[in-house]
């Protein structure tokens, strides 16, 4: 039983979610809505642990596989201690990634099979599924250059720029085949791109994100 609602951001790496998101929460705030933020990987204790060994500063590697199941088995933590309990209390929850993103960088980035990596995904989540993804979308570029450009990083911000050029192509094709992802165009100020996601917030979910406040949802799971 689910009353709550759930709602990613998604996109490259700095396409703003992290900000995006502080930004909703504050809005979320203002409008009385409970709520939870949350990042993947991570989210948990175990979560931020395997965080630590899939975003590696160091010279460590990793068969694709290996970071899936990884990712995975984070995710798993995840939907059991956060996200349900969260939306059977009736909250919002806002998370800072989540299987798009696998779709997205193991699926189109890593080439791993993208019918397999949704069925391990699917074991992962137990069939909870977001109502909304945003996928805030910006060149590669771009992204990398308010991060501070090309070199140093994480493990996967490593992989550099075609890497990433798949991945964002990646989320364009998924946006298209998942009847829940809206791609929000990110490359205005952090004032405007948030403007474009309260507008969509405020169109699909008119009940709930209103001035009235928090109104409690019926199960919304559509598939992705
Ligand atoms: N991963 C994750 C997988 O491979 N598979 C998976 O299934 C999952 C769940 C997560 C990594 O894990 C991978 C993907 C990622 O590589 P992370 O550190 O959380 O690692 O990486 P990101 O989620 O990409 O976080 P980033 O910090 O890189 O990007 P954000 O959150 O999109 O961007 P943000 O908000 O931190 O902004 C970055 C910079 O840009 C500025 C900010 O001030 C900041 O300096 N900024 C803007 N500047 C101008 N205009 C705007 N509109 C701006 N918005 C933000």
């Amino acid at each position: 039983m689910r009353n709550g609602l759930f709602i990613v951001l998604e996109g490259v790496e700095g396409a703003g979610k992290s900000t995006q998101a502080s930004l909703l929460s504050a809005w979320f705030e203002s409008l009385g809505l409970p709520h939870t933020v949350a990042r993947e990987p991570g989210g948990t204790p175990v979560g931020e642990a395997i965080r630590r060994v899939v975003l590696d500063r160091g010279d460590l590697t990793m068969p694709p596989e290996t970071e899936l199941f990884l990712i995975l088995g984070a995710r798993a933590a995840f939907v059991r201690d956060v996200v349900r309990p969260a939306l059977e209390d009736g909250q919002v929850v806002l998370a800072d990634r989540f299987d798009l993103s696998t779709f997205a960088y193991q699926g189109y980035g890593r080439g791993l099979d993208l019918d397999r990596v949704r069925r391990a995904n699917e074991m992962a989540t137990g069939g909870v599924r977001p109502d909304l993804y945003l996928v805030l979308d910006l060149p590669v570029e771009a992204g990398l250059e308010r991060k501070g450009g090309v070199g140093g990083g994480d493990r996967i911000e490593r992989e550099g720029a075609s890497f990433l050029s798949r991945v964002r192509e990646g989320y364009r094709t998924l946006v298209k085949e998942v009847p829940t992802a809206r791609l929000v165009a990110a490359h205005g100020s952090p004032a405007e791109v948030q403007d474009s996601l309260r507008r969509i917030l405020q169109e699909d979910f008119p009940e709930t994100f209103s001035v009235k406040g928090f109104s409690k949802r019926g199960t919304g799971s559509r598939s992705p």
